[in-house]
């Protein structure tokens, strides 16, 4: 190699080994390769060349470009390499920390009795179905069976919201979550197993009562449900969700307008120390009943082909029970102390398989 082409290679090997990024690199390529490139530039003259000398000069570029593109294409992957090293350091983690619980927040016990729910009755294969927080007179009342001059009505138990909706109804903050299984059977067909958290609201403000509260109702339609399964379903719930194996229950006769036979529902518990179980008394825990013919009606299902039963529970109700919580305002109060006290880990969710 001739000492023109020797020089070149040298400085190209220098340039390119000060190029610290892909930048830098491609100035150097163009600066060599390219159309007014130093290499280009040489391979251009080669016609001007004596023509006894040709072949060689000619042979000595040729070799010239295989070691400088080379030397290029090696620079660009030891660049690209560089780079990609850079990257993964600055995204590196140590995934064998442990978990930061300080700062984290709690859930809610009104949220953890719903997860709870939500996993237990989820385990018997019922879905969760949600609606509107205001709904209409019909869907709220008259479709559940409850007459126009029936006390929930009144004006001291429902919030009326101003106007009527689309289809002329007066509109109502929903008292219970009834109507969205009323909107689920207009919906779906049959079999249906449902369960249904939300808010509910109702006229009514003291030391237990809020005008928003929080309500679990469920639904089961299929062909040929009875009382049994009513029975069965319930009183598996009640000795899962209280973690009580031996829970007395028991079912008293009652009555709602939109079920037909209803019945109360009773857990055992020790009227003076609270513990529930044993003791010999009764607690009213939920209510429920066989689905009102009227009411499938009402939803568009033959009550000679379907059968069904409902229940429903106050949320606050069944937590404060479960975990001895014994006032009902500090619910809505949003004071850390309370929350930090009553709060559960977010980072160990309701899991059947752990006993919820
Ligand atoms: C449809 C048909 C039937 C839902 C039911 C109860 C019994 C009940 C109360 C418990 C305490 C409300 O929070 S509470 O005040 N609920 O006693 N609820 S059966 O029955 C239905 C619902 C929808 C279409």
């Amino acid at each position: 190699m001739t000492d023109d082409l020797l020089a070149l290679k040298t400085e190209t090997d220098a340039a390119l080994a000060a190029a610290g990024d892909l930048r830098a690199w491609d100035a150097v390529r163009v600066a060599v390769l390219g159309r007014n490139g130093s290499l280009t530039g040489l391979l251009k003259e080669l016609g001007k060349v004596a023509p006894e000398e040709r072949r060689a000069r000619g042979a000595a570029l040729n070799d010239l470009k295989e070691a400088l593109t080379a030397a290029i294409d090696a620079r660009r992957a030891s660049l690209e390499e560089a780079a990609l090293e850079a990257r993964l350091a600055g995204e590196r983690m140590d995934v064998t920390l442990p978990p930061r619980l300080s700062p984290a927040g709690l859930v809610h016990p009104i949220s953890r009795t719903m997860e709870e729910m939500a996993a237990l009755f989820g385990a018997m294969g019922f879905a969760i179905a949600e609606g509107p927080d205001i709904e209409d007179d019909w869907r709220n009342f008259g479709a559940l069976n409850i007459p126009a001059h029936h006390p929930a009505r009144q004006d001291m138990d429902t919030f009326y919201v101003p106007g009527l909706d689309a289809d002329g109804r007066q509109r109502v903050l929903r008292t219970h979550t009834s109507p969205v299984q009323v909107r689920t059977m207009l919906n779906q067909e049959p079999p249906i197993r449902v369960i249904v958290p939300g808010r509910t609201y109702r006229a009514d403000h003291d030391a237990t009562h809020s005008p928003m509260f929080h309500q679990v109702e469920g639904l089961v339609i299929d062909r040929g449900i009875t009382l049994g399964h009513l029975k069965g379903c319930l009183i598996d719930f009640l000795r899962a969700f209280f973690g009580i194996d031996t829970l007395p229950v028991r079912f008293r006769s009652s009555y709602f307008p939109f079920t037909e036979p209803s019945m109360e529902v009773d857990i055992g518990w020790n009227r003076k120390t609270g513990e529930l179980g044993g003791g010999g008394d009764w607690l009213e825990i939920l209510g429920s009943g066989m689905v009102h013919p009227k009411v499938l009606a009402n939803c568009g299902i033959d009550p000679r082909e379907w059968q069904g039963f409902a229940f429903g529970m106050g949320i606050e109700r069944v937590t404060m029970l479960k975990h001895g919580i014994p006032d009902l305002r500090p619910f809505y109060e949003s004071d850390i102390r309370w929350l930090r006290h009553y709060g559960f880990s977010a980072l160990a969710p309701a899991m059947l398989h752990e006993g919820v």
